[in-house]
């Protein structure tokens, strides 16, 4: 019940936040050498710890509600660091004063800076996170710092199961993320002193000079069904790509990387592949028309993975698509193509750079910094209009990226103003990437899962019989829109530029169930029934609709706050309703046999993306 309480809350702020300016209180945020502030406090009382209440600035009132909530809290925090508890608890749940102050006064300010997203300590080798605005289900990525964490030794102080996971930052998944009201707390160890970590700016989520435009998102989240690409000269050879390169990963704390000044070792085999990579077979209309074929309305490639390689011709690289014996800017024929065919454009760039002798290493990473702001700066000038930027993980520690982040999120926006940018920059960006996982019900932040059609990214040898079938591909797709998310769905070229037979066939017998209940996907919103065991809901309009993902012939569902005018089983058959005094049963008849999905359509009397979120 708290998950579904706290959707209906976020929503209801949602609606409210936008008609009221919300009066915020302040506090200086910054690394430890804030200048304490002297003015007044609610009380009138100065002080060298004085907290600023009540003042509305324009940097405040740009923040989102859960940011001048956030403010609201921090600056309890520093009453608590300064030992007034009687004044913290005017700002914080006195038991949460009660059970956390110690552990705050007995520790220093962390490796992460406070923000929006809530604030670190240290002590030796520990730290802890206090995690606020946590959505249920769902990854927590926070920046990564530079001291390996011991996993064996991480606990949440606040129920629950926690891992870390250095993938796509510091993610850190819990079993059941425990709503504390104030603050999700976490402890890890690290393999060193926390205390001596550089500290580490979080940026929040709603930043205008950094974030798409609002309406951007509704766009985007339309669109429900996208084309991931992974693509290069790994697949001469049919290897993994960037991963089965037999060299160094520089900057890499974890999983067999070479640490930050590691020893720097190239792979002579696969470094060379891009002299026989020549896929003359490549036809960018044609993939394209695949694409629209499936449903997918976007499409996203690979312009550089970890291995160095750039798929685009860039001016500052040798080791590009102009080098190879094919010579041709593969990034800008498929732009072109979409363009012309009315699909959606996304360019996949990888912040890690395992083939650059720069990267990872505390003495050159600012001269690749330098390359990368230019790589970036050729791809959001010399292709168009991008729609959608995919960052995929800085990888080494972000200090060594230093103000980078932003610097480079804000550039790319200011090339391109509309495009939606993922959560892999360094940033909280525009929208969440779960990846080979549906992510959490979640409607308020963004999000896509991105997962492959087969066993791998870039394209194998068993890759023909490792696909996945209609059913697994159109489960991952509803289950996805039902939750309120987009699906990538990545495939693999072959080094001639084509796609496994079987793939290609794949696609074709999802665009054929797409153009039957397509509707019931592109442009719906996930809810307003939770996922259950036995279905999913999206809706549109005035419909929502039930996925039945077993071939059930009844299904029972929570009351919900509307009126069913009409229910109908859009694969054929009839629906009969029983409404009782917990939930309504729907009995189905004469439904075709082997439904992947059965779909009843509910026709209601009010608008469904209104209705409160049940279970
Ligand atoms: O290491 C990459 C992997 O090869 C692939 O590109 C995925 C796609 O999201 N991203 C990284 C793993 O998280």
């Amino acid at each position: 019940m708290k998950l579904i309480q706290e959707l209906n809350t976020r929503r209801l702020k949602r609606t409210l936040s936008s008609i009221l300016v919300l009066a915020s209180c302040c506090c200086p945020l910054a690394a430890k050498d804030a200048t304490p502030s002297t003015a007044k406090t609610a009380e009138g009382n100065s002080g060298d710890t004085a907290i600023q209440l009540n003042e509305t600035s324009a940097a405040v009132d740009h923040a989102p509600a859960k940011w001048k909530e956030s403010k609201r809290f921090l600056a309890g925090i520093k009453l608590i660091e300064a030992g007034k508890l009687q004044e913290a608890k005017k700002l914080i749940p006195a038991e949460w004063v009660n059970k956390h102050a110690a552990l705050i006064q007995e520790s220093k300010p962390g490796p992460l800076l406070p923000g929006e997203w809530g604030f670190s300590q240290a002590k030796g080798d520990k730290v802890t996170l206090f995690i606020r605005n946590w959505q249920p289900g769902h990854v927590m990525q926070l920046p990564n710092t530079e001291l390996a964490i011991i996993n064996a030794k991480t606990k949440s102080l606040s129920g629950g199961k926690v891992k870390l996971k250095w993938a796509i930052g510091l993610e850190i998944f819990m079993d059941r993320p425990e709503r504390d009201p104030v603050a999700t707390v976490i402890e890890y160890t690290v393999k060193g002193d926390a205390e001596s970590m550089h500290q580490i700016h979080v940026p929040d989520w709603r930043d205008p000079s950094i974030n798409a435009p609002e309406e951007m998102i509704k766009k985007w989240r339309d669109l429900r069904f996208g084309l991931f690409v992974h693509w290069g000269p790994c697949s001469v050879a049919g290897q993994e790509i960037s991963w089965t390169r037999r060299a160094s990963k520089m900057g890499r704390l974890r999983y067999g990387g070479s640490g930050v000044n590691g020893k720097y070792k190239a792979d002579p085999k696969y470094d060379q592949l891009y002299k026989q990579f020549n896929p003359v077979k490549f036809d960018a209309d044609a993939w394209v028309t695949m694409a629209k074929n499936a449903g997918m309305k976007y499409i996203v490639l690979i312009t550089k993975h970890h291995d160095g390689f750039a798929l685009f011709d860039s001016k500052v690289s040798d080791y590009d698509i102009m080098a190879t014996p094919y010579g041709k800017d593969i990034a800008k024929m498929l732009a072109d193509a979409c363009r012309k065919q009315g699909i959606k454009l996304g360019f996949y760039y990888s912040p890690r750079d395992w083939y650059d002798t720069n990267f990872g290493r505390e003495s050159t990473h600012d001269q690749y910094n330098d390359f990368y702001m230019e790589q970036l700066r050729e791809l959001g000038t010399n292709y168009g209009k991008i729609d959608i930027f995919w960052y995929d993980c800085l990888d080494s520690p972000q200090y060594l990226w230093k103000d980078i982040p932003e610097r480079s999120t804000q550039m790319l926006r200011k090339l391109q103003p509309t495009m939606m940018i993922n959560d892999r920059g360094g940033l909280r960006g525009d929208f969440d990437t779960p990846e080979q996982r549906v992510g959490g019900f979640e409607m308020e932040r963004p999000w896509e899962t991105c997962a492959t059609i087969s066993n791998g990214w870039s394209w194998n040898t068993k890759q023909a019989t490792n696909t996945k079938s209609l059913a697994a591909c159109l489960s991952l797709l509803i289950n996805t829109a039902g939750r309120d998310g987009n699906l990538l769905l990545n495939l693999g070229p072959k080094a001639d530029g084509t796609f496994e037979e079987i793939q290609v066939q794949r696609l074709a017998e999802v665009g054929k169930w797409m153009k039957q209940y397509g509707h019931t996907i592109h442009g719906t919103r996930g809810g307003p029934i939770l996922p259950a065991k036995d279905f999913v809901s999206t809706n549109k309009g005035k419909s929502i609709y039930l996925h039945l993902l077993k071939s059930q012939m009844a299904v029972r569902i929570p009351h919900i706050d509307a009126s069913i005018l009409k229910a109908t089983v859009l694969n054929g058959g009839t629906v009969s309703i029983q409404k009782n005094a917990s939930d309504t049963l729907l009995t189905l008849e004469d439904v075709p046999s082997d439904q992947i999905d059965i779909i009843i359509e509910l026709q209601i009397d009010k608008e469904a993306e209104s209705l409160p979120i049940v279970q």
